[in-house]
């Protein structure tokens, strides 16, 4: 790190996340971007939301008044991967192609299909390397989506170092659908799949949620408490009838094991905090609500060991703006349950 390094000043646009004085050999964490969004089936635009992050980031002041002097804690972005967001544009026009056909009653081409499903499958193995890696180095790792398809990988590397972990996903969707529109790995299958394929997921705690089907409904009731609910209605109706938010908070947290990952949909904030995600619903939690459940998750004594934030749009430099926040938020919060500072 550069010793002349002034965490007041501005921000320089050195390619790094805020304009941060590390690179991958010093920093602690890693934030990896991944730039796909092949199965998005409303807006599309979330394959540059890694970029929209990084651009945006440099607003930011690095004060932190959860986590002092946060920005010794070292993070360092990763460069975009050029081939993987190829992959994502190619698959996504295959993905277009399919579900227009569905929506008009035409016939399935099972071509696209396998097709988007097989480079689904690539990127899935793209990011379990990529994350194992930066694991083996000692590393931290925050991933950037892209949907919310792109964090199986990691968890996948996740399980090798931890053999019982907790999931605690903000979103306004559920994602507990076995395959979506044809595609096994679409954002709307993320934890159906992570709960299928990684037994070292012990439990899977949802916050926020507002948009779900029957099947996913059935899912949870039948998932013996693996996976527990706080929906969106049921946390407001609870404030309104006088409960306090540090409670409902605390029984979140409660939930969660010793091993803690935060999976961060932008689509569970209020959607002027995320107005070009993939996927926007009404409702939600405001920003200092869902800081104040990450706090109160960091201060329980549990360990944050990684994070993904997925779902940011990337029409307007907003949507950066508040995901940028997020990331840094997490980031630096973990950096405290990990002892890194
Ligand atoms: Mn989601």
């Amino acid at each position: 790190m550069n010793t002349d390094f002034n965490p007041s000043g501005f921000a320089q646009k050195n390619g790094n996340f805020i304009g941060l004085p590390y690179n991958e050999e010093d920093a602690k964490i890693i934030l990896l971007p991944v730039p796909w969004e092949a199965t998005v089936s409303y807006a599309a635009g979330t394959a540059d939301g890694p970029e929209n992050i990084r651009e945006a980031s440099y607003q930011l002041d690095l004060f932190d008044a959860d986590v002092l002097d946060a920005y010794k804690i070292g993070i360092f972005m990763k460069e975009t991967d050029e081939e993987i967001k190829e992959l994502s544009t190619i698959s996504r026009e295959l993905a277009t192609m399919h579900i227009d056909n569905l929506e008009n009653g035409h016939g399935v081409v099972q071509e696209f299909v396998d097709k988007v499903n097989a480079n689904s499958n690539k990127v899935n193995s793209w990011v379990k390397e990529q994350c194992a890696d930066l694991i083996k180095k000692g590393k931290v790792v925050g991933l950037i989506g892209g949907e919310h398809s792109t964090p199986l990988g990691y968890l996948h590397a996740l399980s090798e170092k931890y053999s019982d972990f907790g999931i605690l996903q903000i979103d306004a969707h559920c994602d507990l659908r076995k395959a979506y529109e044809g595609f096994t790995y679409s954002h709307a299958s993320i934890f159906y799949n992570t709960l299928e394929e990684i037994p070292a997921v012990s439990k899977l705690v949802q916050v926020g949620i507002r948009d779900y089907c029957e099947e996913e409904v059935d899912y949870i009731t039948n998932s013996n408490k693996r996976v527990e609910v706080f929906y969106d209605q049921a946390i407001n109706e609870s404030l309104f009838e006088g409960k306090s938010y540090r409670d409902i908070c605390l029984s979140i947290v409660e939930k969660l094991p010793q091993h803690v990952y935060i999976s961060f949909d932008i689509d569970g904030l209020w959607p002027n905090l995320c107005p070009n995600t993939g996927t926007p619903v009404a409702g939600g939690l405001s920003l200092p609500q869902a800081f104040y459940l990450l706090k109160t998750l960091a201060e329980s004594g549990k360990t944050i060991i990684g994070f993904d934030l997925c779902e940011v749009g990337a029409a307007e430099e907003w949507d950066g703006n508040v995901g940028a926040r997020v990331v840094y938020k997490m980031a630096n919060l973990m950096g405290k349950t990990l002892g890194l500072i």
